[in-house]
């Protein structure tokens, strides 16, 4: 069957194949018939090895190539002994970045199991999504709830819950200002969720204004096109008066400096993105206004619940555009140039 793998040099990159086949089910496991799956900037980070060279990881034999994707929906084709307890078949699932974790730790036990040390990740330390057939952890496995449309969900599973989450670790409240720095995948989700669930005003940068107009559209009050302003810190402070939380999602460290610069005494700089290289952060700024610098990392089982949730209400709308599985190349061309508003999602029904 096809599956998208990073290449045997991680060049960031995929190679389409069609002779794929998912492991054997152990205990407790189940199989995903994928739909769709979409396409997130960490895909492009995991095939550029940017965390370590994917092929390495977990390996199994001399062949090992490893399936990205995280962005994954689909339904349960077959059930290992003991997955039939939390899924049976013809369910409509997601396989989320957050894969699965030892359950009894210190991080698992108090409600932050993504920080598990033996969390296992989709499409970057276990086989992820984009092929037309993966294993789930049945325990882990979060359902899609009714009447969320599947394509719209892929972009919930990782770019909507990560900002559902990272709005929570903000501690955002009605009628503060947030600013959300790159617009892209997950910037667009963070003006939703920002403005319709957390009640917040939003200011919004990025370098393309077609993202900004989507962003108007979904409640964003100050637009900023980054390439257009000499200083986007103080367009930010002029508009808003510093921003309570600054959430970063650009994949660009000079985007942290201006998120930092942007914040008004004892905000949060909550950092997202994850590019390459080393934020500065002025000691005295950060001393004589309290500044707080978190990071956040996608979302727990019941952060996805929640955030899946406000989806199926319609309270956000993720953008989302269904796209050919041979064409992925292309779209990761589209999306290293910063062109894609929204997502592009594969389409695995047609295949
Ligand atoms: O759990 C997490 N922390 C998590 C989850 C999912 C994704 C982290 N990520 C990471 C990804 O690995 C990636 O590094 O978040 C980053 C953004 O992912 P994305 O939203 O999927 O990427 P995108 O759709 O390409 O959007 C990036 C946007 O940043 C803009 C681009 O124009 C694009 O719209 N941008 C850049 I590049 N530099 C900018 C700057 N200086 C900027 N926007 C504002 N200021
Ligand atoms: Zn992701």
């Amino acid at each position: 069957m096809k599956a998208a793998v990073v290449r045997e040099n991680p060049d960031g990159y995929v190679d389409l194949i069609d002779n794929w086949e998912p492991k054997a089910l152990s205990f407790g496991e189940a199989l995903v018939d994928m739909e769709y799956v979409g396409l997130c900037h960490t895909d492009l980070h995991v095939a550029g090895a940017d965390f370590g060279n994917p092929n390495k990881i977990g390996q199994r034999n001399g062949a090992f190539r490893r399936v990205i994707g995280h962005e994954g929906v689909g339904r349960v084709s077959k059930l290992a002994e003991g997955a039939g307890d939390y899924l049976k078949i013809g369910d409509r699932v997601s396989i989320a970045w957050f894969y699965d974790a030892c359950g009894v730790c210190d991080y698992c036990v108090t409600g932050n199991e993504t920080f598990c040390r033996k969390v296992r990740n989709s499409g970057y330390t276990v086989d992820g999504a984009m092929s037309q057939q993966a294993v789930v952890n049945a325990k882990y496995a979060v359902k899609v709830p009714e009447g969320l449309d599947p394509v719209e969900a892929t972009s919930i599973t990782c770019a909507g819950v990560t900002m559902y989450k990272s709005l929570k670790v903000g501690e955002t409240k009605p009628g503060q200002w947030v600013s959300v720095h790159g617009a892209g995948g997950l910037g667009n989700l963070a003006v939703q969720y920002a403005h319709n669930v957390f009640g917040a005003h939003v200011a919004i940068i990025d370098g393309n204004d077609d993202k900004l107009a989507a962003a108007k559209e979904n409640g964003a009050e100050v637009l900023i096109n980054r390439k257009k302003v000499e200083d986007v810190a103080a367009e930010v402070q002029k508009a808003t008066g510093g921003v309570h939380t600054a959430q970063v999602t650009a994949v660009n460290a000079a985007a942290f400096n201006q998120a930092v610069d942007s914040l008004r005494p004892m905000g949060k700089l909550v950092a997202v993105a994850l590019p390459q290289g080393d934020m500065a952060l002025n000691i005295a700024k950060t001393v004589l206004d309290g500044i707080e610098v978190r990071g956040s990392l996608v979302g727990t089982r019941a952060d996805l619940k929640e955030a899946f949730q406000f989806g199926a209400e319609g309270k956000v709308k993720p953008i989302v555009e269904k796209v050919n599985f041979a064409d992925m190349n292309e779209i990761i061309d589209e999306m290293k140039a910063g062109k894609i508003t929204g997502r592009k999602v594969f389409d695995f029904t047609t295949l």
